[in-house]
This record gives C-alpha cells, sequence and structure tokens, in this order.
C-alpha cells in the first residue's frame, strides 16, 4: 500500500525508451492509476511506444516540458509526476549539446516550478553518470553518498538537473526523490545505444563498431526491473531521499558485444574497432544498498543472457519499429564522423582487441 495518493500521474517522456516502459508496468500492475503522457514526441519518442494501452488509463498530451502555459494547465489536479523526458544519447550531446541543456535543465526546471504552485509528489528519473567514472580496477561502486563529477555534456545536464531538484525540496518543500539507474537495456530502446545498434547493425548487414578498446564497462538493468523500483520509491520512497537503482550487471562492452554476435550466429571477431568517445566514461558500477533494504525492492531479471536473447527476438520481431529510426541513427553518426572522425575505423596498428 502506498501512503499517498498516486491515482493520477504525469509521466514525461513516456513514449521515450524507459518511460513507455514504466507507463505499460503501471498499466499492467497498479490498475487503479490513470497516467497522463507529456511527450514532445522528438526523434526518440514514439507513439508506437504505448499504442494499445486502455484509453481510459493513458492519455498523450503532445508536449514540451519547458511551456509554462501548458503545465499550467495539465498539473492541477494530478498526484505526482514522474519526470523521464530528457535528450538521453551521449553522443549526441557531444555533437551538440544545447538542447540537452534546455531539455535536462531548464525542463526539469519548469516542472519543479509547477510542482511547486500546484503541491504535486514529484519524482526526477536521473543516471548513474552523475558520479563520472570508476577505474577498472576500482573495488568500489557508486553509492548515494559518492561525489558528483560529471564527464560529458549529457551527464554534466542531468547532474544540474539533480541540483535542481535537491535545492527544490530543501528550499520550497517539493515533495521529491531522485533515482540514478545504471544502463537499461529491453526492448523499445533506441537504435542508436549500443545494445540495439549492434543488434540491427548485424540484422542490416553492417559490422557492429565499438569504441576505443571496448574493455569500457557498464552496469547493466532490464528496463522492467528500473519501473519497478521507480514505483516503489514513487510511492514509499521517503521524501527528500536519493535511491540508487542498479541489479549488479556490470560488463565489459567487448563481453556484451560479443554475447550478442553469438547469439545471432556471427564470428567472434565480426566487429570494427573505431575511434573512442571523447571523454568516454571507463566503468559504471551501482550499489543499490540502499533501496534493496529500506524499500525491499529485488530486481526480477537478474539473468542478463536471457533478457540479451528476448531483446534480440524483438528487434528480430520489430524491423517496422526501427528501420527509419536506424537510417536516421546511423546518418547522425555519419555526419558526427565528419565533424570528430569519432566513428572511422582506426588503422590497425591503433589498437586490438585481446
Ligand atoms: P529516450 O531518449 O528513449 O526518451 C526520451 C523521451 O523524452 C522521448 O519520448 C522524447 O520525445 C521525450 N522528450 C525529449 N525532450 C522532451 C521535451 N522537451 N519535452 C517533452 N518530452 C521530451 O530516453 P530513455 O533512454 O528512455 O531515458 C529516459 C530517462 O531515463 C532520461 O531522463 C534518462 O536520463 C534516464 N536514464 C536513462 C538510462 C538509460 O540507460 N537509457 C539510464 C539511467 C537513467
Ligand atoms: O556504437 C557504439 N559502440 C560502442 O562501443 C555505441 C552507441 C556505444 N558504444 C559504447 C559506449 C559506452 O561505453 O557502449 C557503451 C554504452 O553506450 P550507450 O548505449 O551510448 O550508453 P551510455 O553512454 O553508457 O549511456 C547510457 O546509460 C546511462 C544511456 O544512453 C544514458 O541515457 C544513461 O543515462
Amino acid at each position: 500500500m502506498h501512503d499517498f495518493s498516486t491515482h493520477n500521474i504525469i509521466v514525461t517522456g513516456g513514449c521515450g525508451f524507459i518511460g513507455s516502459n514504466f507507463v505499460r508496468y503501471v498499466v499492467r500492475e497498479h490498475p487503479g492509476v490513470h497516467v497522463t503522457v507529456l511527450d514532445k514526441l522528438t526523434y526518440a519518442g514514439n507513439p508506437e511506444n504505448i499504442a494499445g494501452l486502455p484509453e481510459d488509463r493513458v492519455e498523450l498530451v503532445v508536449g514540451d516540458i519547458c511551456d509554462v502555459a501548458l503545465l499550467e494547465r495539465l498539473v492541477p489536479g494530478h498526484d505526482a509526476i514522474v519526470h523521464y523526458a530528457a535528450e538521453s544519447h551521449n553522443d549526441n550531446s557531444i555533437a551538440d549539446a544545447e538542447l540537452f541543456f534546455r531539455t535536462n535543465v531548464e525542463g526539469t526546471f519548469q516542472l519543479l516550478e509547477a510542482a511547486r504552485r500546484h503541491a504535486v509528489r514529484f519524482h526526477h528519473v536521473s543516471t548513474d553518470e552523475v558520479y563520472g567514472d570508476l577505474a577498472l580496477d576500482d573495488p568500489t561502486r557508486f553509492t548515494e553518498e559518492a561525489p558528483y563529477r560529471p564527464s560529458s555534456p549529457y551527464s554534466s545536464t542531468k547532474a544540474a538537473s539533480d541540483m535542481l531538484v535537491r535545492a527544490w525540496h530543501r528550499t520550497y518543500g517539493v515533495a521529491a526523490t531522485i533515482s540514478n539507474c545504471s544502463n537499461n537495456y529491453g526492448p523499445y530502446q533506441h537504435v542508436e545505444k549500443f545494445i540495439p545498434r549492434q543488434i540491427t547493425s548485424i540484422l542490416t548487414g553492417a559490422r557492429p563498431k565499438l569504441y576505443g578498446d571496448g574493455r569500457n564497462v557498464r552496469d547493466w538493468i532490464h528496463a522492467e526491473d528500473h519501473s519497478s523500483a521507480v514505483w516503489e520509491i514513487l510511492t514509499r520512497g521517503r521524501i527528500g531521499e536519493t535511491y540508487l537503482i542498479g541489479a549488479d550487471g556490470e560488463r565489459s562492452n567487448i563481453d556484451v558485444l560479443r554475447a550478442i554476435l553469438e547469439r545471432m550466429e556471427r564470428d567472434a571477431d565480426d566487429f570494427d574497432l573505431v575511434h573512442d568517445r571523447p571523454g568516454h566514461d571507463r566503468r559504471y558500477a551501482v550499489d543499490a544498498t540502499k533501496l534493496r533494504h529500506e524499500l525491499g525492492w529485488e530486481p526480477a531479471h537478474a539473468d542478463f543472457f536471457e533478457g540479451l536473447d528476448t531483446t534480440i527476438a524483438w528487434y528480430r520481431a520489430h524491423e517496422d519499429w526501427w528501420l527509419l529510426a536506424k537510417e536516421a541513427a546511423e546518418a547522425r553518426y555519419t555526419a558526427a564522423e565528419l565533424g570528430g572522425s569519432r566513428n572511422q575505423m582506426r588503422a590497425p596498428d591503433e589498437g586490438r582487441c585481446e
């Protein structure tokens, strides 16, 4: 049972990868809740992601979180805002950071102001990237007390948005919580991101591209487990607190890529090493003890390879969902190559995989 009313919630970014997973999760698991999705439908937002959900449970409002007049009309009458909307891709932020600043910082500011004016509960969805990175041999993991040390334009705007949420809670008493989650995977993820990019490259006959030496480590969690964790924090988390979300899923990029290649019956070396991402974070690792102990949360998709199998199967079966987006995403990568040669193949002597 939750101790405050969550009958009528706004989910920003509910047509994106993780936000739409949360909308589907709430509709499936919490029958009394109505969801208003506020989404600008950028290149990353797709109404298909929430298609087929009951009309009396989910309403889509197409709009910008920076639109104050829209927020003034929309927010009254809702119990909570669950804030997923963001520009979310590191590579895009390196090519052009301006929209990241506007949506991630200004957009969060406008939502906080609306939450303050109308005394609405606010949950802010953020990332473990605000803590910077760890060395491969560092025995520690990120905790809620780790210092903020963002590396990329994307993660610096997410860090700024977290700071706003903390200040709006302390200064104005906004009933806010924050979650910082590790790398998500699963169906409906945009094809610009690592796992779906590699799967769809293989499906379209292109060679996967691995940045740098491929030894960077990400801590993977299935998007379904992120959704269940956000629900627990929204309904039972302590106001003013931050919770890290992670499922002990540390893996190197090259191991993940080789697992994909093996499952798709391709040779283990059937990929290209390409120039590294500027400022590329080496390793993320999340310690989710607080969430597990305080709220009793546990991931349901603890087997990464099982999750990878169903994710590959989903992309195989949904080419109509991703093909146009794939062409556009690869065109963006090619344009970025012209600017920074980030994705150009390295000369053979520049680095090899072990
Ligand atoms: P996504 O890019 O797939 O989706 C973002 C959604 O936000 C899209 O539907 C887009 O249309 C919408 N949007 C963008 N700008 C908007 C604006 N100005 N107004 C209204 N809507 C707007 O992103 P995602 O991967 O689903 O990430 C969702 C959230 O989770 C982000 O806040 C991200 O920082 C956070 N997060 C992501 C990960 C991950 O692994 N992808 C991990 C931790 C946290
Ligand atoms: O083609 C690629 N080749 C490659 O080696 C791509 C797209 C990525 N990579 C590497 C870079 C990273 O080390 O794979 C790793 C994962 O890359 P992304 O999918 O771009 O994710 P990342 O930069 O780790 O950020 C993600 O997790 C944290 C999300 O995009 C963020 O929104 C989230 O906050």
